[in-house]
Order: C-alpha cells, then sequence, then structure tokens
C-alpha cells in the first residue's frame, strides 16, 4: 500500500536524514517535509514537498494533511533537554502542544502516528543499568517531563480511540549530515568536528559519564522497521527502549584516538548538561523492541567512530 507521510520538524537532526530515507524508500512525492522554518537544507526541501508548519498551530496541521491526503506523521518538532532547561515554557507549548495537535488530527483523520521519546523521560530513580521497558519514570527535567507525558498520551490516543500510535526512547543519537539541536548528549557528535578541525575536544560532559547512544543508519532502521511491524506482534506500541551501544567520553575519545594518534580530550564541563545526563541512565534494556519486532542495531561504537569520521572528511570538514 503506498502511504503519503508527512515529516514534521523535517530540518532538525533527525529529519534532515529521516525525510530522505522515507523519500528513497516511498518515493519523493509520497514524503511531505515540514519545518516552522525554511533552514538551508536544500537537499529536503528541493527533492519533493516542503511546508512550513508551526505544530503549535492544529488548523495548519489539518490543513497540509488533507492538501497531501497524508496516512502517516512522523512527529518530530520538539525542544531538546539542555534548550528546554533554558526555556521550559518553549519546552512545555511545543512538546506537549505539539503532540497533542498532532495526536487529535490523527484520531479525526484516522492516521498513523510516530513520535519519539528519549533516555530523557528517564529520572535519578530510574534503574541506571539495563534499564527495563517498565520502569520508574521521575525526570528532572522539562525536557523529560514532556517525554514522559507524551508517551502516556501516545498510548491514551491508541487505547482510547484506536489510533495507529508507535514510537521509541532514542538514546544519543550520532550523525554526520546535521548537527545536533541542543541536547545533553550533543559532545558525541561535536567530538568529531573539533578532532578533524583541531585533533582536540573540551568534553562539557564528565569522564566516567555513562549514556546510551545510536548512529543514525540504525536509528532511521528503527524507525521503518517499528512504523511497518504487524501491529498484533506490539505488546508496547510506544516508547520501546532501543539503543545500539553505551560509553563514557574517554571511551570515545579512545576510539578516535585509534583514527587521529595525536587527538586529546580534556573536560570542560558544564553543570546543568551534566546534571541531567547524571540523571538518565547508563545502559538501557532494548530486549522488548528486539522480540515484538525484531530490532537490532547494526553499529557498534568502534564502526560507527569509523564512519562518522570517513563522512566529515568526505564533507570536507
Ligand atoms: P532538532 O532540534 O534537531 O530538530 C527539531 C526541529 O523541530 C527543528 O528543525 C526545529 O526548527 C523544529 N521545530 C521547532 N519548533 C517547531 C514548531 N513549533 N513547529 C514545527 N517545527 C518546529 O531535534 P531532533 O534531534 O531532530 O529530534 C527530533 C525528535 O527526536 C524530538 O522529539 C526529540 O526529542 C527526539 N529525540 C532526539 C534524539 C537525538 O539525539 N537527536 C534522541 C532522543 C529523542
Ligand atoms: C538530548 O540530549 O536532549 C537528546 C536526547 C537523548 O533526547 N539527544
Amino acid at each position: 500500500m503506498s502511504k503519503k507521510i508527512l515529516l514534521t520538524g523535517c530540518l532538525g537532526q533527525i529529519g534532515t536524514e529521516l525525510t530522505m530515507h522515507m523519500r528513497r524508500t516511498y518515493g519523493n512525492d509520497n514524503v511531505i517535509a515540514s519545518d516552522i522554518v525554511k533552514k538551508d537544507v536544500p537537499e529536503v526541501i528541493e527533492s519533493g514537498p516542503f511546508e512550513l508548519l508551526d505544530v503549535t498551530d492544529p488548523k495548519a496541521i489539518a490543513e497540509v494533511v488533507d492538501k497531501y491526503k497524508v496516512d502517516t506523521v512522523l512527529h518530530l518538532a520538539a525542544i531538546l533537554s539542555a534548550v528546554g532547561e533554558q526555556k521550559p515554557t518553549l519546552a512545555y507549548n511545543i512538546n506537549m502542544g505539539g503532540l497533542f495537535n498532532v495526536l487529535e488530527v490523527a484520531r479525526e483523520k484516522q492516521l498513523q502516528v510516530f513520535t519519539p521519546s528519549s533516555i530523557g523521560s528517564f529520572g535519578a530513580s530510574t534503574p541506571k543499568d539495563h534499564t527495563p521497558q517498565d520502569t520508574l519514570q521521575r525526570p528532572s527535567t522539562m525536557y523529560g517531563v514532556t517525554k514522559v507525558a507524551g508517551e502516556l498520551l501516545c498510548d491514551y490516543y491508541h487505547t482510547r480511540f484506536g489510533v495507529d500510535t508507535r514510537g521509541v526512547r532514542f538514546p544519543g543519537l550520532i550523525s554526520y549530515a546535521a548537527l545536533p539541536g541542543g541536547g545533553t548528549t550533543d559532545y558525541a557528535v561535536h567530538i568529531f568536528y573539533e578532532a578533524i578541525k583541531k585533533h582536540s575536544y573540551a568534553s562539557f560532559i564528565a569522564q566516567g559519564t555513562y549514556m546510551d547512544m545510536m548512529y543514525m543508519p540504525d536509528a532511521l532502521k528503527a524507525v521503518t522497521m517499528l512504523m511497518e511491524a504487524d501491529p498484533d506482534k506490539l505488546v508496547h506500541r510506544n516508547a520501546f527502549n532501543v539503543t545500539a551501544m553505551s560509553f563514557e567520553p574517554d571511551q570515545l575519545g579512545a576510539e578516535i584516538k585509534k583514527h587521529i594518534p595525536d587527538f586529546t580530550l580534556t573536560y570542560d564541563v558544564d553543570p546543568v548538561r551534566q546534571a541531567i545526563a547524571d540523571s538518565w541512565p547508563n545502559s538501557l534494556d532494548d530486549s522488548c523492541a528486539r522480540a515484538e519486532w525484531g530490532w537490532a542495531p547494526e553499529y557498534d561504537m568502534a564502526a560507527m567512530v569509523k564512519d562518522m569520521l570517513e563522512k566529515l572528511q568526505a564533507k570536507g570538514i
């Protein structure tokens, strides 16, 4: 069956690559890209339909859905953890208001919806190692509050209204196409740019701080696999734990040093982002995603580092 897919927030770190991935899979004209601003990402804007769309405007979402006969929304528009602590009201309005608006349109028009949650939906009282799928979630950030509430809202729209909602809890995503949009895991992307340009990096996350991470090709694969999964096999529809690797900055630095021998890693810890990282898990248990829809990542840290450095150098960084 052919799909008509709308992506919100498509010019961010995930959307830049997910839009192109979806266009390769479902055809350029069947994938409608949208964002609140028209950033300079010609590949996305020129390869298929693009709409300026603010997700806090429910009427505008419905109009775009009607205009293109959309049947699926990949809802990416959000404010990430670090920016969310600087602008909690904005984070609440976009993350909660935007998701509510998308779900309401989905309810009225019978759409399938994918929404990413995050390791940020967990808090300091969550078990830190091999964090289970179903566990305590008492996050201490506005981002985390909106992510837990969003998970519950997606469950509610499925059980109460039958909306086909699906989602994962992404770890920190590492990619070379677009820079991250203001999160706590961003150090694991910035380090590559500085390693290539300066052969050194000062990490804002402290030595010994473990967080889950994933290379973008695996994240794109996760979205496609979950959206196409047999609904009868999904016990958890939303907020599946998914992960590919867990490391702390020294381990990432040591892996980069294998390719750039004079690379040096120092620390200039940012207390705000460090406090957020300290409240997040060290490593997730993603066995439910593996069992219910066959999730398995391809990239470990060594494979990701090699590919990131090759791709960024090929881009002329
Ligand atoms: P990003 O910050 O890179 O991009 C978000 C995009 O949303 C931006 O292009 C921005 O212009 C747009 N946007 C902001 N306000 C908007 C509005 N009112 N209407 C429409 N668009 C708006 O974020 P991302 O990293 O691509 O994340 C996408 C989703 O994935 C978010 O829900 C995020 O919480 C989740 N997630 C991301 C990561 C990660 O590491 N990147 C990890 C876990 C979860
Ligand atoms: C962030 O650090 O805010 C994101 C995330 C893990 O949700 N990268």
